[in-house]
């Protein structure tokens, strides 16, 4: 299988994500890449090349115009500040408060952020559109490679039509949805196998029939994102029955997990999408440190496996995965499983 990576994904290295009431180096960090391309190549799986540029069109065909200006430009104007460390919204426009985007760069990151635990550093706008490109370029490969892996970073499903957080900043699925759309595909389903719900994906296409949106993740009453994800989202408007959630317990095990993705698995097929988008998120893993699922490096095997039984074209975009040691192999045993199966 080939793969798609940007080495730009280094130019985001943040030093602070806020946990448990203190800053420390954020799990998702620049080494996690470097694990899974030598894993990419002790196995063989394939090659591994650089994305072109697709430019700002296909990211404004997802993101509002105006979070994509911020994005593009905070961290300067943050700079410009007298701040000493890295952008980190402190207030929101909660319930009962206008939903107005200040000129205030406190109000700004608080209009735009959804999660606190990610801060905005140097390089992290160019990072984000490296990774989305990365996207890109393979959905535009998909059609002759059959199976394609976008080797994203920073990941993407957090991150909703006009918010950012989760560690992510750009939508990379989403993204890579719309241009097979744009480029004549009738119907995408996106599978989100990551540990956490994919608001930012279900956000985007909530109200579409065009994209199917399916995740698997940890209970939000007990998890991040916490405020989506529960099982009576179903979709609305036009999109009413075209997004599934599939929420599972803390703790939840592979038996348990791969019930819910055979569930998964038939409701892609009455669908019968042209092309499948997995968001790949290997945090289901039983030494995450941030996650409480209990899956075995050989399940994500199986469970890649399960995913060629749809016989669709099928592109992989990386999401989460904070164990650094067993990141690589869990990662592309998922491929291999795919490849085999
Ligand atoms: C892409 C991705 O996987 N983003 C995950 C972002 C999670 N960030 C907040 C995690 C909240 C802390 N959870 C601790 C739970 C301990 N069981
Ligand atoms: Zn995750």
């Amino acid at each position: 299988m080939l793969t798609i990576h940007c080495e730009k994904h280094r130019l985001r290295n943040s030093k602070t994500e806020l946990a448990g009431g203190v800053f420390v180096e954020p799990f998702e960090r620049p080494s996690r890449m470097d694990h899974i391309t030598k894993r990419i190549r002790e196995t063989g799986l394939g090659d591994i090349i650089e994305p072109q540029d697709f430019g700002m069109d296909p990211i404004l065909r997802i993101h509002d115009a105006g979070f994509v200006e911020f994005l593009s430009t905070i961290w300067e104007e943050w700079k410009a500040t007298d701040a000493k460390g890295e952008a980190i919204a402190c207030s929101w426009p909660a319930r009962r408060m206008v939903q107005v985007c200040p000129d205030d760069i406190l109000g700004k990151l608080g209009y735009y952020c959804l999660a606190t635990e990610t801060s905005i550093s140097e390089g992290t706008w160019e990072a984000a559109l490296s990774s989305a490109n990365t996207a890109l370029d393979a959905a535009g490969r998909l059609k002759d490679e059959g199976s394609i892996f976008a080797l994203c970073r920073p990941p993407g499903h957090h991150a909703a039509l006009d918010m950012y957080g989760g560690y992510c900043f750009l939508n990379n699925a989403a993204i890579a949805a719309q241009s097979l759309l744009d480029k004549g595909a009738k119907r995408i389903a996106i599978l989100d196998v990551d540990y956490h719900h994919g608001n930012g994906t279900q956000d985007i296409f909530y109200t579409r029939d065009d994209v199917l949106f399916i995740s698997l993740h940890c209970d939000p009453n007990h998890e991040f994102p916490n405020f989506l994800g529960y099982a009576n989202e179903t979709g609305e408007g036009a999109g009413e029955g075209f997004n599934l959630n599939l929420p599972m317990k803390p703790g939840t095990q592979f038996d348990e997990w791969r019930d819910n993705l055979k569930a998964a698995l038939d409701r892609i097929a009455e669908y019968a999408p042209d092309a499948l988008i997995i968001s790949l998120g290997v945090d289901t893993f039983k030494n995450d440190p941030i996650s409480s699922f209990k899956l075995e490096s050989d399940d994500f095997t199986t469970y890649g496996a399960d995913i060629k039984q749809l016989g669709l074209p099928t592109l992989f975009v990386m999401e989460g995965g904070y164990d650094i040691g067993e990141i690589g192999v869990n990662t592309v045993n998922v491929l291999q499983g795919f490849e085999a199966g």
